[in-house]
């Protein structure tokens, strides 16, 4: 599976959206993934996960550590976006610390690409058409086979 030019394009348009919002979209894809499925909260128990415990930040609509968190997949995410002829290189590190250190089910990323696309369809509803979120779901679904290709 790879991308074509027309997705690689509508890939980078919906990124090329998110700007200084990183803290805040990444942590409320977190905070659905959470609450929509309440097993994911196991990776999570080092966290504070308390919801709008950093209201007033402008970094984003959740605890501090979510508000972080979810920037640092945000940014990953537009990274890789950057690097769409090597995924596995952009992502090798992360891919190493998935499989490696953290352990976390495979499945769980299908739930992860699902709550970010939720987020960037409520946020850019006249940006994410049904061209970008075809390409960008594609893009979610290699980016999450790089970060699960190193388990054995
Ligand atoms: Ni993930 C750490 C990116 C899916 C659980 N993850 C990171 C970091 C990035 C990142 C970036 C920070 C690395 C660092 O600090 O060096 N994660 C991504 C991306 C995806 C993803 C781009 C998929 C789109 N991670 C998931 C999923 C889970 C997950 C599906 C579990 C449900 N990630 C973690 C955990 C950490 C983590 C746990 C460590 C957090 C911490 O700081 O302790």
């Amino acid at each position: 599976m790879s991308l074509s030019a027309s997705e690689k394009a509508a890939v980078l348009s919906i990124v090329g959206k998110i700007g200084s919002q990183v803290g805040a979209l990444g942590s409320e894809a977190l905070t659905r993934l959470l609450l929509s499925f309440p097993q994911t909260k196991t990776y999570f128990t080092h966290f504070d996960l308390t919801p709008g415990s950093a209201q007033g930040s402008k970094s984003g609509p959740g605890s501090a550590d979510l508000n972080t968190h979810g920037g640092k997949i945000i940014n990953a995410l537009a990274g890789a976006a950057n690097h769409l002829d090597d995924l596995a290189g952009n992502l090798s590190s992360l891919s190493d610390l998935h499989a490696y250190n953290l352990r976390v089910d495979p499945g769980n990323f299908a739930l992860l690409s699902h709550t970010i696309q939720v987020v960037l369809a409520s946020h850019f509803p006249g940006d994410f058409t049904p061209e970008v979120q075809a390409a960008f779901d594609k893009f979610l679904a290699l980016v999450s086979a790089v970060l699960t290709s190193k388990y054995s």
